[in-house]
């Protein structure tokens, strides 16, 4: 057996582990943030459930941090009490970023963990299955400590050779981008095997984890070994250490060979994570600001690496330095060891630790402005400025470039740190809160809205093509998140009137107008962010189905638990959907409940044409009934 298999295995409570199978597994852990948590807790709220069933659940507060006005902090003491009612751990704002503060304190080998964001398999690199999934599901996972999914296969990445001292983790992920592209892991699992991995730190594995996400993967998962042990004593936590690997002869269902003495510093252009060079064929291009940081590149390492370059050097007078240090501990070690200062001295600006500048909170590029970032989205537009460009690099490359000016990977000897201190961790207890009262009153601000419920199921649908699209549309696409819209992640009809909008400006204006409808994308729909709100908007402005070549996996079911309909269509089907003419799905009911093709008509031109819904049972049940939480409550909680 490979090691994904083993730890779904040993948590498998429904289903076979056949790749395409629904199964539901146990949950160990969950992790929620406050863009999408302050829904999920709603969501939590409305199944009338006392002390989670899980382990442990941790409720971080790091997007949303800005407090422009009153609404992020209503939000965050609205998830203060949710927790303490149902007995979640708080991570205060200023903590640190989810991902990196879970692995820090909470990840442990063998278990796994959901969470409402789609780079919590981060904590792969700690041998666990960490999946991304919309809130709802974080929801019913925390209430029932179960999680639903399609049995993903399992890539194996065999690692050989060992990286040149600037090579970085990032340039392995990237390498893997470039190989299998943004859609090459939907519905699957990475699995890291190789010689190579001992050279790699935990949080080096940790960094090609988190990015997994861009391959659309389900989770991505590294075995344990001394690093691993390295690391939890680290964090004062050897005792939870156990050795994991796969089986000498597993079996996997693809395979990648990466030797990573060929690689050299790698950078993706603008837009999109897979667009992947190497760093040399644009050395010498000017930039305007560099932003070291996000739960991709913000360990003590990197910091520590990036700090190396910039001691005793300046950084270029039209360039703009950010960096966001990953957790209130990582800093308070900077801080102790002089590394801060060294930052601060060559003109670094120092973020508090958070997302920030990563979705868009702050530091948005100047016009047409050009913006290398250690990050792992550069979808236009998700910097805060549409016309900028947002290159993705390792630490070491963004630092360099910040005194030089320009893109580099030209390198001298003495800025390489050959060892990171392996010091315990700072830990800094009085950022989480452990309060546990049923009785607690729900804070609610008055920006919180209530979520969107569906419809049950008809027989026939009709309404109108309003949005047609290309390949790979993200949730950064559908639910655009900047510093003006994040604050109204708890306000869904806010929300909708900018739903689009750097698509199209006047989308919101004509799904009103024909009340909600159809929209048509291409392949790999939905990628991106685990954000459900690109699911509740569309709910919410009555988008009955989704026509696409293929759905990215967490916007699948997260249309699915709002009961839009996921409609799969090929390029001929495509290509039917012309203007705005009016559609009619003639037999949806039937379909969904006897596994048949739906047959679409175009009222004006009175053709027809077949979309497939490939449906789990319990996905037929949520679409019958108009959702999730629908579902939950005609057939009980533990539906
Ligand atoms: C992101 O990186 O896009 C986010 C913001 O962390 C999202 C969650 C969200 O949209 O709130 C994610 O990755 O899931
Ligand atoms: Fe935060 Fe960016 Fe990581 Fe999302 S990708 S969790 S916004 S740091």
């Amino acid at each position: 057996m490979n090691l994904a298999n083993k730890i779904l295995s040993s948590h498998l409570k429904e289903g076979r582990l056949i790749p395409g199978e629904q199964i539901c597994i146990q949950i160990d852990q969950t992790l929620t943030q406050d863009s999408t948590g302050t829904m999920a807790y709603l969501q939590l709220e409305a199944m009338d459930v006392g002390h989670v069933a899980v382990e442990k659940a941790v409720a971080y507060i790091d997007h949303n941090m800005l407090q422009t006005g009153f609404e992020n902090m209503d939000d965050h003491e609205f998830i203060r009490s949710v927790a303490k009612k149902h007995g979640i751990t708080f991570s205060k704002p200023g903590n640190g970023v989810c991902h990196q503060l879970q692995l820090e304190n909470f990840s442990k080998p063998g278990k796994t963990l959901v969470g409402s964001d789609s780079h919590t398999p981060t904590c792969g690199a700690m041998g666990m299955i960490a999946i991304g999934a919309g809130g709802l599901d974080v929801a019913v996972a925390m209430a029932t400590g179960k999680y639903y999914l399609q049995c993903p296969q399992v890539i194996q990445v065999n690692l050989t050779g060992k990286k040149a001292p600037w090579v970085s983790a990032k340039d392995i992920i990237l390498k893997v981008l470039q190989e299998l592209s943004v859609k090459g892991g939907v519905n699957k699992i990475v699995e890291y095997t190789g010689e190579g991995i001992a050279s790699l730190s935990l949080t080096d594995r940790a960094t090609i984890c988190n990015m997994g996400a861009e391959l659309g993967a389900t989770t991505s998962v590294f075995p344990t070994d001394e690093r691993t042990l390295e690391y939890l004593k680290q964090q004062g936590r050897e005792e939870d250490y156990i050795e994991l690997k796969a089986d000498e002869d597993a079996q996997y269902d693809q395979r990648l060979d990466i030797d990573m003495s060929a690689l050299s510093p790698m950078v993706a252009k603008p837009h999109s994570p897979d667009a992947v060079v190497c760093v040399e064929e644009l050395e010498g291009m000017h930039i305007n600001q560099v932003v070291i940081g996000s739960c991709t590149n913000s360990s003590f390492a990197d910091m520590m690496r990036a700090a190396k370059i910039l001691k005793g050097r300046k950084v270029s007078e039209h360039v703009s330095l950010v960096i966001a240090p990953g957790s209130s501990s990582i800093l308070a070690m900077l801080s102790e060891n002089g590394a801060l200062s060294d930052m601060i001295h060559a003109g670094a600006r120092i973020l508090e630790c958070g997302c920030g500048p990563c979705i868009g909170m702050g530091q948005a590029p100047l016009s047409k402005g050009v913006s290398l970032r250690t990050i792992n989205r550069n979808f236009k537009g998700r910097s805060g400025t549409n016309d900028a460009g947002v290159y993705l690099v390792s630490p070491e490359v963004a630092a360099l470039s910040a005194i030089k000016g320009y893109l580099s990977c030209q390198f001298e000897d003495n800025m390489y740190l050959e060892d990171i201190p392996n010091t315990p961790f700072i830990k800094n207890e009085n950022f989480f809160i452990n309060d546990y009262d049923p009785q607690t009153d729900i804070y609610m601000g008055p920006n919180i809205k209530p979520v969107p419920k569906g419809d049950k199921l008809t027989e026939q649908i009709k309404g109108k093509m309003i949005l047609k699209v290309g390949d790979n549309i993200s949730t950064d696409h559908i639910v655009p998140s900047d510093s003006k819209l994040l604050p109204y992640r708890s306000n869904v009809p806010h929300l909708a009137k900018f739903s689009f909008s750097k698509v199209d400006s006047e989308f919101y204006q004509r799904a009103i107008e024909n009340n909600g409808g159809f929209i048509v994308g291409g392949d790999n729909y939905g990628q991106g962010s685990s954000r459900e709100h690109a699911a509740l908007v569309p709910n919410y402005l009555k988008i009955k189905g989704v026509f696409a070549l293929s759905f990215a996996r967490i916007h699948r079911s997260n249309l699915i638990n709002n009961g839009i309909l996921p409609l799969i269509i090929d390029k001929d089907g495509y290509e039917f959907f012309n203007g705005q003419d009016e559609y009619t799905l003639l037999n949806v009911k039937d379909a969904v409940e006897n596994d048949k093709d739906i047959i679409v008509k175009n009222e004006t031109t009175n053709q027809t044409m077949i979309a497939k819904l490939s449906l789990t049972s319990r996905e037929k049940v949520m679409i019958l009934q108009g959702g999730l939480l629908n579902a939950i409550k005609e057939l009980g909680g533990d539906f």
